[in-house]
């Protein structure tokens, strides 16, 4: 399957076209526009949400609640575009409107000045536009299509926010206890930490500051052999990084103990193997992830995934105008001082992708009755 997104923030809309989707794939739009809510919500978010109300039309692809077999095309559009017409509209733009608008006081940590320069540009709007986090609204409604149609072969994916800026929540939840985070502030499971992440949060605010975190995402029920151990490439672990690492503002991706497995020694890190009769082959622990030779082992897939603070700064970083090349305090205009709750929805969708891929890449079906018979089939 492939998926393309497209779309500026303040543009007309935001566009998403996968390819590859089988016929007969059940679609719950509803379903979408819940994950859409969700990413706009969450402590801590700027007042571009109080703009925006995303809800997905299905353009192409679908009919009577079923894929086709042909391309899906989903579109957000963005009631903001209203504001910004007369300086984003693919006609002839209104100068005066450019000029107010335009961005040359590049902020630290953001696209501004490597887009200019590699894209030749005089306004930083001109990159910066498409690198914004807003593209993550279309790519959490394709998400939601690809967990559907993982859904339907009984793969489920939840996740929680573990730490917000430093504050962090050390505990170990079952795969069920998961989705309590949705109904939250922050996507936090303890509340006590989480009222800790919000003082922070406010505290940072009073500041002109933002914050950053950490989410982890599982998946649960996907059989073992997806991905490849044979073709860099296919390799699920390293698939999973590259789309985790693509979700703007991502600065780690971990899977399993990650990082910690550095400082221990082998018999610390491998999860030994058993048989039952009845249960198979499985482990007692779980520290690889779920991941073994670039391949799902049967296990529950664990990433986490870390954010670095939004880096629009209500108290702007020192930097340069790049027209005067004058020192200056660096561009805002409105920011998010926090926007975990958002990356675990997108890390979600995202994982989804992945993970579907590697389910369609192994199973291949033009029809989702053939994909679960297929998917059933397996060990
Ligand atoms: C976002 C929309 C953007 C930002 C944010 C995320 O809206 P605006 O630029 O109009 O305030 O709030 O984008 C960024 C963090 C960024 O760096 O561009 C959204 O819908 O998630």
């Amino acid at each position: 399957m492939k998926l393309t997104t497209a779309g500026e923030s303040h543009g007309k809309a935001l566009i998403a076209v996968i390819e590859g989707l089988p016929a007969h794939l059940s679609i719950d739009i509803d379903g979408i526009n819940r994950a859409l809510a969700l990413r706009q919500s969450g402590y801590g978010r700027g007042s571009r949400q109080q703009i925006e109300k995303d809800c997905v039309e299905i353009l192409t692809g679908v009919r009577n609640g079923e894929t086709l077999g042909s391309p899906v095309t989903l579109c957000v559009f963005n009631k903001d575009y209203a504001n910004w017409e007369n300086c984003m509209s693919a006609g002839t733009c209104d100068s005066k409107a450019m000029q107010e608008k335009a961005l040359t006081k590049v902020r630290p940590g953001h696209v501004d000045l490597t887009g200019v320069l590699k894209y030749a540009q005089e306004d930083a709007r001109n990159v910066l536009e498409r690198a914004s986090a807003r593209e993550t609204a279309i790519r959490v409604a394709a998400g939601e299509v690809y967990r559907q149609y993982l859904s339907a072969l009984g793969v489920e994916i939840a996740g929680y926010v573990c730490e917000v800026c430093g504050v962090k929540d050390g505990g170990m939840y079952a795969f069920n206890e998961l989705s309590a985070s949705k109904n939250t502030d922050l996507g936090m499971l303890d509340s006590a930490i989480e009222a800790l992440s919000k003082e922070k949060i406010n505290a940072l605010q009073k500041e002109g500051d933002t914050a950053g975190g950490v989410v982890e995402v599982r998946v649960k029920g996907l059989k073992s052999g997806f991905g490849s151990a044979m073709t860099y490439a296919e390799k699920l672990d390293g698939q999973l990084a590259q789309g985790l690492m693509s979700i703007q503002a991502v600065k780690g991706v971990e899977i399993g103990a990650g990082f910690s497995v550095a400082e221990k020694s082998g018999k610390e890190v491998h999860d030994e193997i058993f048989y039952e009769e009845s249960r198979g082959y499985y482990r007692k622990s779980n520290r690889a992830g779920g991941i073994e030779g670039g391949m799902s082992n049967g296990e529950e897939i664990v990433v986490r995934v870390a954010m670095k603070p939004i880096p629009t700064l209500m108290k702007g970083l020192s930097t340069i105008d790049f027209n005067s090349k004058e020192s200056c305090v660096a561009a805002s205009e409105r920011s998010d001082v926090c926007a975990i709750f958002a990356l675990e929805i997108i890390a979600e969708a995202v994982v989804a992708e992945v993970i579907a891929n590697a389910v369609a890449k192994r199973l291949g079906g033009d029809t989702m009755a053939e994909v679960k018979a297929r998917y059933d089939a397996l060990n």
